[in-house]
């Protein structure tokens, strides 16, 4: 992915994501609000390497005209707290498992979950599953956000989920008859 990747239409949904080896997660994030014509824009940023992009980054999220931030990292992941901090808009968290489950090096996940949601009182995160489902519903939620004022955004909504269950109940198993 490029550093700045953007969707066609001005994005309400900015993407951020700790390294560039979080994308192939986070990528379903923006797959989803893909799916559902929402406009978003990712970047990778973090919170300890790049601190002075992140706060500006952060800080006029809102005059840019985004509505929602997804924030995914791994390990320390202070991306969505900082980010929090920072800005009034929604704040959903994604934590990654950075070590591909290896233990000695990410704890799984489990660093980057407890370090994205527990945040102090006054400065709310959102936080999600560790790793590709939470990618998923943090891009879900951002669109049951942005659809209470979006009638099409909330249309696409029920389409997805009319899919989902559709795509469950039909659901065969090796061996039934069809
Ligand atoms: C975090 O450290 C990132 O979000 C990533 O999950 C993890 C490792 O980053 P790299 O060393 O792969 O860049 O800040």
């Amino acid at each position: 992915m490029s550093n700045r990747l953007l969707s066609e239409k001005s994005p309400i949904v900015g993407i951020v994501l700790g390294s560039q080896s979080d994308w192939p997660v986070v990528q379903h994030a923006a797959a989803t609000l893909a799916a559902l014509g929402i406009p978003y824009e990712a970047r990778v940023l973090s919170a300890h390497r790049t601190p002075h992009e992140a706060f500006h980054y952060a800080s006029g999220a809102r005059e840019r005209g985004l509505k929602v931030i997804i924030a995914a990292a791994g390990m320390a992941a202070h991306l969505a707290g900082v980010m929090a901090g920072l800005t009034p808009l929604p704040v959903l968290g994604i934590p990654l498992a950075s070590d591909a489950g290896k233990m000695s090096h990410g704890f799984s996940g489990m660093d980057s979950l407890l370090s994205t949601v527990q945040m102090p009182g006054g400065i709310p995160v959102a936080t999600f599953a560790i790793g590709k489902p939470g990618a998923v519903n943090a891009a879900l939620f951002a669109a049951a956000i942005l659809a209470l004022s979006d009638q099409a955004i909330a249309a696409a909504l029920d389409q997805y989920r009319a899919a989902q269950t559709a795509k469950v109940l039909e659901a065969k198993l090796d061996g039934e008859n069809a």
